[in-house]
């Protein structure tokens, strides 16, 4: 527990004025986030939304608080925004933005699990998560990162980033950089056309999932800043990636990073538990997503790490470039199983 400046701020909020402390929960790479406890339990989540990466504020707040008008059901746990003081959404100062929400009882997030029940619970929520938003308006959501998860544009980021790169960095970076020059023309051969849009977490991995901590029975999706338009197949490989990978994303040990088939499996049939949702076509690129969304993730975190970690909070120097060369080892273990994924989805009832 801290005595943290940022305990001022939750006088501009409209809540009960009470003897809170905060604790700084270090999860996350972007926000600023706090618990906020009064006594021994936590009440509300304190966030400071990072200006640099969310430029839009007002967007994701507008596409949080539309979302959330639908998120709620008997087996999806709602999440309240409180106001401000003056009525909004948030509240903002010169150089920060400040979102208070409530806390959910008794809950648990999970970096990554051995559990197929828990495997099953993350694909049940994340599909119940997508019906219960599949007949929004798509137009009324703000694209607040655009292309957010587009190939071609983090590959050209990639390629900006390399042509002014430090040399040393580059010569440490080198394995990480052959894998992309190995990976991206297959990877741009995908047939992405015709697939519908939906709105999208788009940063669906497992510890952006609340479970009951007594039942291990999903709650919600947490973490809705980068709610937006996107194809479901980014949804589907950002949460295999930490789903069917039991090792941290910035594993050293590489040996440690597998696929593990029967979590996979645990997912796709927690995913069709919701009933057939998913056209054909979305079906059929679920083992691209699969391998994708590792890649990309990898790409960025090296693109940062050539830039000199500009955009990621790191622990270390070397962070980004673990992270990238951990993703892309995954990437390469997806790839591998591409048609047990293929079969294992075919075979779901999805
Ligand atoms: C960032 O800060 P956090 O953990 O919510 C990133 C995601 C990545 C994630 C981890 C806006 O999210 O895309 O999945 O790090 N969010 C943004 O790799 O860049
Ligand atoms: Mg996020």
């Amino acid at each position: 527990m801290e005595n943290n400046p940022a305990l001022h701020v939750l006088d501009q909020f409209s809540i009960e004025k009470k003897t809170h402390r905060l604790k700084a929960v270090q999860q996350g790479f972007i926000n600023d986030t706090f618990l906020v406890f009064e006594g021994e339990e936590p009440l509300y989540i304190l966030q400071r939304i990072n200006t640099t990466v969310f430029g839009n504020v007002d967007g994701i707040m507008n596409n949080v608080h539309l979302a959330l008008g639908y998120l709620k059901d008997e087996d999806y746990q709602a999440i309240s925004l409180i106001k401000s003081n003056s009525g909004d959404p948030y509240f903002k100062t010169e150089d920060s933005c400040w979102r208070l929400m409530t806390f959910i009882d008794d809950s648990i997030a999970y970096d990554n699990t051995t559990n197929a029940e828990i495997a099953f619970e993350a694909g049940r929520i994340i599909g119940k998560f997508h019906l219960l938003l599949q007949d929004v308006a798509i137009d009324k959501f703000v694209d607040t990162i655009p292309d957010f998860h587009s190939l071609s544009l983090r590959a050209k980021q990639f390629e900006e980033a390399f042509q002014q790169a430090d040399p040393k960095r580059k010569e440490k970076a080198s394995k990480a950089i052959q894998f992309v020059e190995d990976s991206l023309a297959m990877l741009k051969q995908w047939d992405t056309e015709d697939l519908p849009e939906r709105i999208c977490h788009n940063d669906t991995k497992l510890n952006n999932i609340l479970f009951a901590r007594s039942t291990n029975k999903a709650l919600c999706l947490i973490d809705l800043d980068t709610l937006m338009k996107g194809y479901f197949h980014y949804d589907f490989g950002d949460a295999i990636r930490t789903v069917a990978n039991t090792a941290p994303e910035d594993e050293q040990d590489h040996q440690k990073i597998t696929f593990e088939k029967h979590l996979f499996q645990a997912f796709v049939e927690g995913l069709a538990a919701n009933g057939p949702f998913l056209t054909e076509k979305e079906k059929e690129v679920l083992p691209y997503g699969a391998i994708l969304m590792p890649f990309l993730h990898g790409i960025r975190a090296l693109t940062d790490y050539l830039n000199g970690n500009l955009y990621y909070r790191v622990a270390y120097e070397d962070q980004n470039l673990d992270r990238s060369l951990s993703l892309f080892d995954f990437t390469q273990k997806a790839m591998n199983e591409a048609t047990s994924m293929k079969e294992i989805i075919q075979n779901s009832g999805l």
